[in-house]
């Protein structure tokens, strides 16, 4: 029976949720072990569900990065707290990942509190240990707060400590993960690492090196739409993409004097989108002032947010 057992192999799906900025792209890309989300040191940098898929002799992990639970007002953050916590629901495991880094406070606890209602196991991810004094034993006791119970009496539960940047037990948490999902055959072919629409994935590495080139408030404001995709001659794909800001100032600031700061997004995300395409790709980028876009309906669509 046991036997049996152990020639099978398992399948399911992994929500990787917590606070933005606390690691959950990075821990993703490393897992996957190649770019598939993008990463900023900027919080709320993920905007929709990315599903990044690992593979082993012992089957398959279907990850689900989503964005960082925050306390936003707007309708973009609404849109982006439902697509983190819509997949709470249907998963067989969640990685609440935390940053050890950083103290607890009241959004890690909203976090908290939306992580214990969830039905399937839970793994406590204390990342980014490679920073020297952290917090970490404030979350160990935020958990044992949330649930009530001292942390050996917590079912379905395992907790690990681990940098995701350096790669620091990410292998245990695999192990860890894999204890926890079904049996069943992989729902994604073995090459294949990724699952986003292409637009999203193209329109997310623009915003990425507009948000590594800008200061702190103004990413927030920032919203990228591919609104063209045309094959040409010579294998190159000629590329329209829409930046949002919602004041004339940003605008100014975006496409920079003598228009240097634009040409050097345009410079940065070509580079990295002929990697993706594998073609030669023509950029062409518009600044776009549009007051309100974070709660504007139909811009949102454009985002990927019509399934939701
Ligand atoms: N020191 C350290 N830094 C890390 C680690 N993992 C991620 N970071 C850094 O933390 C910042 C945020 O990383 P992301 O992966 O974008 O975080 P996220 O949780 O996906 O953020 P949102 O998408 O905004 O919710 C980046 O500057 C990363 O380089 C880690 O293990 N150790
Ligand atoms: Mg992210």
């Amino acid at each position: 029976m046991k036997k049996d057992k152990e020639a099978k192999v398992r399948c399911g799906m992994v929500a990787i949720v917590g606070r933005p900025n606390v690691g959950k792209s990075t821990l993703l890309n490393k897992i996957v072990g190649e770019k598939v989300a993008i990463v900023s040191k900027i919080p709320q940098t993920t905007r929709n569900q990315i599903r990044g898929i690992y593979n082993d002799e012992r089957g398959q992990i279907i990850f689900i990065d989503t964005p960082g639970l925050h306390l936003g007002k707007d309708r973009l953050d609404h849109f982006m707290m439902q697509a983190s916590t819509g997949t709470l629901q249907d998963v067989d495991c969640v990685i609440y990942l935390a940053d050890t880094s950083r103290q607890t406070g009241a959004e890690e606890e909203n976090v908290a509190q939306k992580v214990a209602m969830v039905k399937a196991p839970v793994v406590l991810g204390l990342n980014k240990v490679d920073v020297k004094g952290g917090y970490l034993p404030q979350y160990i006791a935020l958990w044992e707060k949330t649930k009530g119970k001292p942390i050996d009496q917590i079912e379905n539960f395992q907790m690990i400590a681990l940098s995701g940047r350096d790669g620091i037990n990410v292998d245990k948490l695999i192990d860890v993960i894999f204890e926890y999902l079904p049996y069943g055959p992989g729902l994604y072919p073995a090459d294949i690492i990724c699952d986003v629409p292409q637009r999203m994935a193209i329109a997310d590495i623009i915003r990425e090196k507009l948000f590594q080139l800008m200061r702190e408030e103004i990413p927030h404001s920032l919203g990228v739409v591919i609104e063209a995709m045309q094959p040409a001659r010579n294998k190159t794909m000629n590329i329209k993409a829409l930046i949002y800001v919602e004041r004339d100032t940003q605008k100014e600031i975006v496409i920079g004097k003598k228009g240097e700061v634009l040409k050097k997004v345009g410079t940065l995300a070509r580079k990295e989108l002929e990697e993706l395409l594998e073609k030669k790709v023509f950029l062409e980028l518009f600044v776009k002032v549009q007051k309100n876009w974070r709660e504007d309906i139909s811009i949102l669509q454009d985002f990927g947010y019509q399934n939701i």
